[in-house]
């Protein structure tokens, strides 16, 4: 056996197969270096007479997650990966793919310029590219046709989604599901292609008709897809193109791949991609976690009920207290309807489903926290009822118990204070849906301690969340800037814009549903409680709009009432709610506002500035570690279109001298609400950037740096 091994791959020959194994942890992402390590391995074992044909596969838990995200903008130094390809498809003495785990963009298109293909059971394959902003550039929009047929190809690559390998076998990607390491599948493979068993097959050969009516259908659906995105509608282009000679579908596709990268649409879903992964990079991160096996949630409303049902979908014991006897049966049939919509949907397999039962009891009686090893308080917004519920669970829970409150917005610390033991407090802020909604913001207190907060971060992993960690202050990332945002689109009501146009215009920038929309759906009653709450603290020189107050007045809460904003009548658009018209003109009337026109643009540019504004202010706070946590509250709690990077992410691409000079301008009108947050001054003196800070936050807490 001769060993060839280099860093990042390892070469082995045994009875005449050449194994070439792909071993860049933590992805084996195929970046320069590794593209040119295969190539040069292939080279070798293909001129080596003893090699008769050769195997690829992965070391560690996957195959490989394909093209180094980080390094797309290199994806033309050679060899390029459609040129290591290329040679793999060509080569003379057959290639297998043996992949395990994943096998998602580039990594597939290696494998389907392979002349076979073995999967290990548990495999799940993607062209996840369009998810990026980008399509397949290595072949995938040709060859994937070529082994599936149109209909299928388009399906995958523009949905980017993953197929199990069950489905990959059904649909011809791979060619055999066996069990074992990759390695021994590769192998056993190769025997029998060396024995005549197996037939090996250059996937460039094979042929696809167009299918008009399939193409028309798909074009149609994309178009109709709001936020209309670029990458989806390129990438059919570039699949129409698997009907013409090889060569030049693959021409056709590298171009449209080179245009792709160069759009903002590529730069914001990357961003996104790094956002939801550097939030883990915290300074707790080192803290040995605690071991949590049962879970108490306290509050059968919608909060703890979506809490409840996180918990059991990820497998743990849970106890859900709910202190009103009466409204006991449904918090429980709430938390089961939960769970049999999650099966229905497939985000729970049938065995979790039924034992998800068993975890799961709902009683009225606080003792059940006795043993649970965190209890989750999400009980109604009210200091006084928060502390002195924590006062209690001091008393009955087990010592080291994690004891997180859900409040959005109160203070953990006075929450902490209530008990002997402010330690173990923590704020763990759900979204709601919170078994749905993807965002956990983790609210660090003065005195959680470490090990705390990293098991925070870990069961957020666990339960499928992004944790982003924050500190206290009132309404901690998220809703800091929610209510800037939702004021500034409250003010641009006042002065001319209408909700409808507003609404619109965000809606168009991206967000699923414009403020006003929001507002309907999470009930106008809400909102008003808590600005009545809040009231008292308001600045008298504050510019405060009445207008949600007197649609709530009227009687209307929104959706749930069927009358907000808008007016809902079942299955139909929402239409305009005349009778809101009529009381946003008195309000104007009442108030002496000259309405105004504002384009969608202003209308866009004024919430966004608002928003970054605030962004800036928790920045520069230390609430949140940095530009890229509040990026990804935005676009895993808020709805901040994905493509758009984040409010920070959109703060580099306007600059901070540009909006520096709106916030001065609108200042003319409101010198209260427009106020120049100093680290914005300093990022435009300094000539820096959020993407600096953000390089600077996660390589202070990178791992093997942690403070
Ligand atoms: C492409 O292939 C283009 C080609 O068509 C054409 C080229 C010409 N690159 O997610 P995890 C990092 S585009 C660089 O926590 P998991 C990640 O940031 C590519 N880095 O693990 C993290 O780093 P850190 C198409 C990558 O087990 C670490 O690896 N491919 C890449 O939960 C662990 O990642 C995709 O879109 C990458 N490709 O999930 C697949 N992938 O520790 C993207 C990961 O410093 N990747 N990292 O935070 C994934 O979907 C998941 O990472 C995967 C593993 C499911 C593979």
């Amino acid at each position: 056996m001769k060993d060839l091994t280099t860093e990042i791959v390892r070469t082995e020959v045994q009875d005449g197969i050449g194994l070439i194994c792909l071993a860049k942890p933590p992805v084996n992402a195929l970046g320069v270096l590794l593209r040119k390590a295969i190539y040069d391995a292939y080279r070798r074992l293909a001129d080596d007479p003893a090699v008769r044909i050769i195997v690829l596969y992965g070391d560690g838990r996957l195959f490989s997650a394909g093209a180094d995200i980080k390094d797309l903008a290199k994806s033309d130094i050679e060899p390029t990966l459609p040129q290591v390809l290329g040679a793999l498809h060509d080569s003379e003495k057959p290639v297998i793919a043996a992949l395990h785990g994943a096998a998602f963009g580039g990594a597939l298109e290696l494998a389907l310029a392979a002349h076979l293909r073995v999967g290990v059971q548990g495999l799940r394959i993607a062209l996840p590219e369009v998810r990026l902003g980008v399509l397949p550039g290595a072949g995938g929009t040709q060859r994937l046709p070529r082994l599936t047929g149109c209909a299928a190809a388009i399906d995958i690559i523009c949905s980017g989604r993953e197929v199990e390998a069950k489905e990959a076998l059904a649909l011809g990607i791979i060619d055999r599901l066996t069990d074992g390491p990759p390695r021994d599948a590769g192998l056993a493979m190769a025997k029998d292609v060396l024995t005549g068993k197996l037939v090996p097959r250059q996937t460039d050969k094979l042929s696809v008709a167009f299918q008009p009516e399939v193409f028309a259908a798909a074009q149609k659906r994309l178009s109709g897809k709001r936020p209309a995105l670029l990458a989806p509608v390129k990438a059919l282009e570039a699949i129409a193109a698997s009907s013409l000679p090889i060569t030049d579908g693959l021409t056709k596709e590298r171009k449209l791949f080179k245009d792709l990268m160069q759009s903002e649409e590529r730069a914001g879903l990357v961003h996104a991609f790094f956002a939801e992964r550097a939030t883990g990079k915290m300074p707790e991160a080192a803290a040995m976690p605690r071991q949590i096996n049962s879970v108490a949630v306290i509050g059968g409303g919608t909060m703890g009920v979506g809490i409840a049902t996180t918990f059991l979908i990820a497998g743990y014991h849970v106890h859900l207290i709910e202190a009103q006897s009466a409204r006991v049966p449904s918090a429980r049939k709430a938390v089961e309807q939960n769970l049999n919509g999650a099966l229905k949907r497939g985000k729970l397999d049938p065995d979790t489903h039924q034992t998800a039962f068993e975890r799961f009891t709902c009683t009225d009686t606080l003792d059940a926290v006795a043993n649970a090893d965190l209890v989750i308080e999400a009980i109604f917004e009210d200091i006084a009822a928060k502390t002195d519920l924590f006062a209690k669970l001091d008393v009955i829970c087990k010592p080291g118990a994690i004891l997180a409150t859900n409040t959005s917005y109160l203070d953990v610390n006075l929450i902490a204070a209530a008990t002997s033991r402010p330690a173990d407090v923590i704020g763990l802020h759900f979204f709601s849906p919170a078994h749905i909604m993807r965002l956990l913001e983790v609210v660090v207190a003065d005195a959680t301690a470490p090990d705390c907060v990293a098991t925070a971060f870990l069961l957020a992993r666990k339960l499928g969340k992004v944790p982003v960690r924050a500190t206290v202050c009132d309404g901690f990332i998220g809703n800091r800037i929610l209510t800037r945002y939702r004021r500034a689109a409250d003010y641009l009501l006042l002065d001319g814009a209408s909700f409808e146009d507003i609404d619109r215009a965000l809606e168009d920038f991206g967000f699923a549903m414009g403020p006003f929309a929001v507002s309907d759906l999470a009930g106008l009653d809400i909102a008003k409680a808590t600005r009545d709450r809040k009231a008292a603290d308001r600045p008298p020189e504050e510019r405060y709009s009445r207008i949600a107050d007197l649609i709530c007045e009227s009687g209307w809460y929104g959706r749930k009432s069927c009358r907000g904003y808008y007016v809902y009548d079942g299955d139909e658009p929402r239409q305009v709610n005349p009778d809101v018209t009529a009381i946003v003109d008195n309000e104007r009337r009442a108030i002496g506002s000259e309405p105004r026109q504002f384009t969608n643009e202003d209308i866009v540019d004024r919430c966004l500035t608002a928003m970054i504004a605030e962004a800036v202010s928790v920045l520069q706070e230390g609430i949140a570690l940095g530009p890229v946590d509040i990026d990804a509250v935005e676009l895993f709690g808020y709805g901040f279109p994905r493509h758009r990077g984040g409010p920070m992410f959109q703060a580099d691409r306007i600059g901070p001298a540009t909006l520096i000079a709106r916030i001065e301008a609108y200042a003319h009108e409101d010198p209260q609400f427009w106020q120049v947050p100093q680290l914005l001054r300093d990022i435009a003196r300094e000539g820096h950037s959020f993407a600096t800070l953000n390089e600077q936050r996660i390589a202070m807490f990178e791992k093997g740096n942690k403070t």
